[in-house]
């Protein structure tokens, strides 16, 4: 369709395959949920739209957009794509479902209290098959078609752990989706 024949331009090849690989595994991960599959697929195919613009050019977006670059600028510019999804995905894309563009939203840091939808995405970007293995993604991809919370909680302990071996920020709304579901 328009949305796929468009992405395919603006993504590079990987990214590209990535946002099929997230598509079709959030698909089928709203089949064992009970969730609306075609709403799954668009998510993930929308989900990372805004990175086919360089770190500049999403900054001036941010801008353009009102959103605050406070907590993303200098130390997190991978947030930044995320917070932008939504109004590219509604501007490039025409999408108006607010459930699609929430999840797109939230889909690099997670949410407290995220919807099955919201929580799909972010799972399925995580590990969708044309992911690099990691440690602890085997688990990660058992846990995705069983529980969605202790997956969600998994996810985040492994990011939060990776990003600080590498000494990376950890921005709050990581920090604050993680204690969520902890409990
Ligand atoms: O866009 P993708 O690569 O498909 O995946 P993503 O949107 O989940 O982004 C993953 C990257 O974002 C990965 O390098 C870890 C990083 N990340 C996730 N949470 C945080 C973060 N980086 C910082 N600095 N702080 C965070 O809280
Ligand atoms: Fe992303
Ligand atoms: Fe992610
Ligand atoms: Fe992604």
């Amino acid at each position: 369709n328009e949305i796929e024949e468009k992405l395919s331009q603006v993504l590079k090849p990987g990214r590209y395959r990535h946002s099929q690989g997230v598509a079709y595994t959030a698909a089928n991960m709203a089949m064992v949920f009970d969730q609306d599959i075609e709403k799954a697929f668009r998510a993930g195919m929308l989900h990372d739209c805004a990175k086919g613009y360089s770190l500049k050019e999403q900054e001036d977006f941010c801008r353009k957009y009102g959103i605050c670059l406070d907590e993303m600028l200098p130390d997190s510019p991978q947030l930044m794509h995320s917070a932008l999804a939504p109004f590219i995905a509604r501007d490039c894309y025409q999408e108006e479902d607010p459930e699609i563009l929430a999840a797109i939203e939230c889909h690099t840091t997670g949410k407290p209290g995220m919807t099955p939808l919201e929580q799909i995405i972010f799972i399925a970007d995580y590990m969708e098959p044309n992911r690099k293995m990691i440690p602890g993604l085997p688990e990660v991809r058992r846990l995705a078609f069983q529980d969605l919370d202790l997956c969600t909680r998994t996810i985040l302990k492994n990011t939060i752990d990776y990003l600080k071996s590498q000494g990376q920020k950890i921005g709050h709304k990581t920090i604050e989706t993680y204690e969520f579901y902890q409990a």
